[in-house]
């Protein structure tokens, strides 16, 4: 949409189950902030809204771990989130929750009109009954064995391994995770969003958005285009927790929490703006934009829209910028594991730190494909960016003017052409910011707030004002004026990624509060105006600091790590042991598997044939590094689809409490292809 009269943004609702960490900043609420600062700084009108997801299943399940009540717990975290996120700068408008009472009129009415216009269907099906706990067994309450990728820890709504969205009936071995029961069918009704009667229309409205991220509007077309299309989705849930199912005979039964959720957007919109809120999002000169993580894109693109064009009146989402996932360290975020960076532990450990948390998590965005945070990285943008480029710059001109003329910003200047050329080249680099992030593009745009900096850095170092002062007094002022314009530039455009230091650098500037974007392009700070005293913008981090935040990390990761080793299995016979023909092969040609991120598609030579294996080990090797590799493989698995490919064996991996895989190959020799296992 070009030249929207307002902008709606929204960052995803996290559940209120657990605090912030550095994987949500990145992924979601750190460019969703930087877009909004721009766009306010730009003069834009913009709502930023959020709010806690606290319903479903994620809620109660830790609620049960807690030994406290679901409300408990939506209270205690809702707080803590909201004091991260204040405190690291994202400046929401509104921070709602979807346990308040205008969230549940809200959804109620969304559902009743969707009920009442016949657009939901009542279906019977039978779902899993955990008999012990007696209780219906939703999405996290169930887990079992990943029908497409084998991965036992798969959940009733998605297998967090190879990414496949399941429901509960799909899984092999289900297990209840409430009492740890095989679960049995029983009859249940449920109203459903027939979303594959209404695929057409979703089809039409995605083709709309073919310039979205690649990433997003890849996984929107997988969707559509599966082999059986869009399902039917239940929107009721047999649970105890959430928004009541408004109508007879669901008595005991609450609204899917992604029905509920992304309306939880529109209550924060209502208890913000009650009389105006329906501008924010009715109205067609609005630009909706959703920022989310890339698990959430089906029901930001696929259902919420389903929802809002079903129900009439409102507008829809018109770019839906989503990231990948950010690692830390090489694996996984895991809250369960404990292998996360909190935000308010970071707080602790670094107060008043939190541009350089900022700056860093903005420089390895996962923008298009998952990154990995560490710390020693942290370190060297704080040391050689941070410190030596930003804060380096800043800090000779603040302490030069003071010293040549107490602080006095130099009058009547006559500028050079390379003087002219220095304050051109400037701007540019702020043009082409604004640019990558009105085009979501964050670490581009961190770059070229850098390649300001370097631009003054180097007019510096080129001018060397601090010589010229002993020998022409004019020229002197004409340099160091030229050199302020610069960090008047960097005062403006820093205040996206680095609010903090913004306002720090102002009131070393003496600039008001509030600078808007195009201000970059005056010269800020006109001769004559008195600038205070220099204070250091950012300090060194030393070895030791990151050091100890690494051993950090694998203590309370190794403590995790013992009571994380699978429970040993059932003893078998020898007879079923040797009835399992393990082989030594060899890899032949390896591909990854279209539209998949795990599966590997590999030929094996195992001496007898040469035959077609399908493993999720793409996130492990790729396909290069498997070929010519030695792996050991069950030949005579019965053959099973996988994605549609027949796969003829099973490559045995090693697997740590992390999820990481290894090939399980000798080190002593080179084995002959064929030898056999035992
Ligand atoms: N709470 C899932 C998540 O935290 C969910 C997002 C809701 S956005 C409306 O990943
Ligand atoms: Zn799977």
């Amino acid at each position: 949409m070009k030249n929207p009269k307002r902008y709606t943004v929204t960052a995803a609702l996290p559940y209120a189950n657990g605090p912030v960490h550095i994987g949500h900043l990145a992924g979601c609420y750190l460019p969703s902030d930087i877009y909004v600062r721009y766009l306010r700084q730009s003069g834009k009108d913009v709502k930023f809204i959020c709010g806690s997801d606290e319903h479903g299943v994620a809620i109660t399940i830790k609620a049960k771990k807690e030994g406290v009540t679901p409300q408990d717990v939506v209270d205690k975290y809702h707080k803590m989130m909201k004091n991260s996120f204040e405190e690291f700068g994202i400046n929401f408008d509104v921070f709602g929750r979807t346990t308040s009472e205008t969230h549940k009129e809200n959804a109620t009415e969304f559902f009743n009109n969707l009920y009442e216009k016949g657009v939901l269907t009542e279906q019977e099906t039978e779902q899993y009954f955990d008999e012990e706990a007696n209780q219906f067994l939703a999405d996290r309450y169930i887990t079992g064995t990943c029908p497409v990728c084998k991965n036992a820890g798969a959940y009733g709504d998605q297998c967090e391994s190879c990414g496949s969205t399941l429901s509960p009936t799909e899984l092999l071995n289900p297990q209840s995770t409430l009492s740890g029961a095989t679960p049995i069918l029983r009859k249940t009704k449920n109203w459903f969003l027939p979303l594959d009667k209404l695929s057409g229309k979703i089809r039409s409205y995605l083709e709309q958005h073919k310039d979205w991220k690649p990433n997003v509007y890849g996984q929107c077309m997988s969707w559509l285009n599966a082999g059986d299309g869009l399902q039917p989705r239940s929107m009721t849930r047999d649970l105890d927790w959430g928004v009541p199912v408004p109508i007879k005979g669901a008595e005991g039964k609450v609204l899917y929490v992604w029905f509920d959720a992304p309306i939880g957007y529109i209550s924060a919109t209502r208890e913000l703006l009650p009389e105006t809120w329906e501008t924010w999002w009715k109205d067609p000169e609005t630009k909706l934009v959703h920022f989310i993580g890339k698990d959430n894109i089906v029901f930001h693109c696929i259902i919420f829209p389903t929802i809002l064009m079903e129900h009439g009146g409102y507008i829809l989402a018109d770019e839906v910028p989503a990231n990948e996932f950010l690692n830390l360290e090489g694996a996984k975020i895991s809250t369960s594991r404990n292998w996360a960076v909190w935000l308010h532990e970071y707080l602790q450990d670094f107060p008043g730190k939190q541009d350089v948390l900022r700056y860093a998590l903005a420089a390895t965005m996962p923008e298009s494909k998952d990154n990995d945070f560490t710390w020693k990285d942290f370190q060297q943008r704080n040391n050689n960016e941070l410190v030596a480029d930003l804060g380096n710059f800043v800090n000779r001109v603040v302490v030069l003017t003071n010293k040549y003329y107490n602080g006095i910003v130099p009058q009547n200047v006559a500028l050079t052409a390379e003087d002219e050329a220095a304050l051109t080249k400037a701007r540019e680099a702020v043009a082409r910011m604004s640019a990558a992030i009105e085009n979501y593009k964050f670490r581009e745009a961190l770059q070229e707030m850098m390649n300001i900096a370097r631009t003054g850095n180097k007019y510096l170092a080129d001018q060397e004002p601090w010589k010229m002062q002993k020998v022409d007094a004019a020229r002197t002022e004409a340099q160091m004026f030229t050199a302020l314009q610069i960090a008047g530039i960097l005062a403006v455009a820093i205040e996206p990624i680095l609010p903090f230091t913004a306002n720090k650098l102002r009131g070393m500037l003496n600039l008001p509060v509030v600078l808007e974007w195009q201000k970059a392009k005056e010269n800020l700070l006109v001769g004559g105006h008195q600038l205070n005293a220099a204070e250091l913008l950012f300090e060194k981090i030393e070895d030791e600091v990151v050091k100890a935040q690494l051993e950090k990390l694998n203590a309370s990761k190794t403590i995790q790590k013992s009571t994380n080793v699978m429970p040993a299995k059932d003893t078998v016979t020898y007879d079923d042991f040797v009835k399992m023909d393990i082989r030594i092969g060899k890899v032949l040609t390896a591909e990854p598997v279209k539209k998949t991120d795990k599966l590997l598609q590999m030929t094996i030579d195992t001496g007898l044939d040469k035959r077609t294996v399908v493993s999720g080990i793409a996130q492990h090797y790729t396909a290069e590094q498997m070929i010519g590799k030695q792996v050991t493989i069950l030949v005579n698995l019965a053959p099973r689809k996988i994605r549609g490919v027949e796969s003829q064996g099973m490559i045995l991996m090693a697997e740590d409490a992390d999820g990481k895989l290894a090939l399980v190959s000798s080190d002593d020799a080179e084995l002959m292809t064929g030898s056999t296992v035992a």
